[in-house]
């Protein structure tokens, strides 16, 4: 009897070990795509291409699946929320976007080795698992810049010459790629430009940035780029309310005031993302590698399709025409090989 009750438990042993080996190694269902939004994707013209080209590769796949899930505003819950994306043991990958998510991905992988993470905006090499694409953002900035340049410079030629950056927080991009760029542009049109610099301190208080903005208009700028997520409608107000102007970054820009927005530097995260999705579902495997994308190959760019943009000088327009397709061919060269 007894010998019987230990064959019993051993085969009980044998048939669990088999059947959760098993379950291990068919893992996750691969189609199964969660897109984590890390913050509000309403307002945040990044996070809105973001969802929609993970949706457009989805809806082509057959077999395919995604749900989107937001973060919200409160970054310290953004690992907990990539766990439970994870524990769920619904999805096979994850897709996101911006240069603080590898890193939580990164935690979330040594529990989860069989999900797969693809970070737009991002840059993170050599991470079985991770697979990021960064924008090269020293190009994005200096377009802006560049237009923000012309347009002070032809306001007030006998200066001082001052344009504004209102971001959100600091942070690697920020501080490496988009405000050196955009001040680099700035200096392109003429050396003696200052930038006044402000911070919010997140990425939804717009009566905060229409407060700094209203304080950066006041002390002489005339041009403003926000990088602040739903924020920078705050500086949007302001620029219409005053008669001044904004520059915009990442898309939809125009949308938001048609007479404030002079000029939007574009990112192709919807084309990007689309493209990224759909070669993984396909059964791209590009886990491990980190690639930059820029105004050469178009993934950075500009939109001149606003009533603003098109109502400035022909001499304004040729002048930053003739520097973005420059900056297309290479020069200046703002080439980046890692980050
Ligand atoms: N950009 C947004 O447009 N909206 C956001 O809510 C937002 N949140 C961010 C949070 C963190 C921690 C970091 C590092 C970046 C965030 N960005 C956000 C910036 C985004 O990655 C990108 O740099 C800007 O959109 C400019 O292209």
């Amino acid at each position: 009897m007894k010998r019987i009750k230990i064959l019993c438990i051993a085969a009980a042993i044998v048939v669990m070990a088999f059947s959760s080996c098993s379950k291990e190694m068919a893992g996750p269902d691969r189609l199964s795509v969660a897109v984590f939004v890390p913050g509000v994707a309403s307002g945040s013209p990044i996070y809105e291409m973001l969802v929609s080209g993970a949706q457009k590769a989805v809806a082509e796949k057959p077999g395919a699946s995604v749900k989107v899930i937001e973060g919200g505003y409160d970054q310290s819950t953004w690992l907990d929320n990539l766990r439970d994306i994870a524990a769920s043991g619904e999805f096979g990958l994850v897709v996101t976007s911006n240069p603080a998510l590898p890193e939580l991905c990164a935690k979330v992988a040594t529990d989860y080795p069989e999900i797969r993470f693809f970070v737009a905006d991002a840059y993170l090499i050599d991470h079985p698992s991770i697979h990021t694409v960064l924008y090269n953002q020293m190009e994005q900035g200096y377009i802006v810049g560049y237009l923000a340049g012309l347009v002070t410079r032809n306001a007030a030629p006998a200066g001082p010459l001052v344009a504004g950056l209102v971001a959100a927080q600091r942070y690697p991009t920020l501080d490496r790629l988009i405000q050196p760029g955009f001040e680099a542009g700035l200096k392109a049109v003429d050396p003696s430009f200052r930038l006044d610099y402000r911070e919010i301190g997140n990425w939804y208080d717009a009566n905060k940035s229409a407060e700094l903005a209203r304080s950066i208009y006041d002390a002489g700028a005339r041009v403003i780029l926000p990088i602040a997520g739903g924020a920078g409608q705050g500086v949007v107000s302001v620029a219409m309310e005053l008669g001044r102007q904004v520059v915009w970054f990442d898309g939809a820009g125009y949308q938001l005031a048609p007479d404030a927005v002079i000029g939007c530097a574009t990112v192709a995260q919807d084309k990007l993302v689309y493209e990224r999705v759909k070669a993984i579902l396909d059964g791209g495997k590009p886990f491990g590698t980190a690639d930059i994308v820029g105004a050469a190959d178009g993934y950075v760019g500009f939109d001149p399709d606003g009533p603003a943009y098109r109502s400035l000088s022909p001499e304004i327009r040729a002048a930053f025409e003739k520097a973005l397709a420059d900056l297309r061919k290479g020069t200046p060269d703002f080439t980046l090989t890692s980050f």
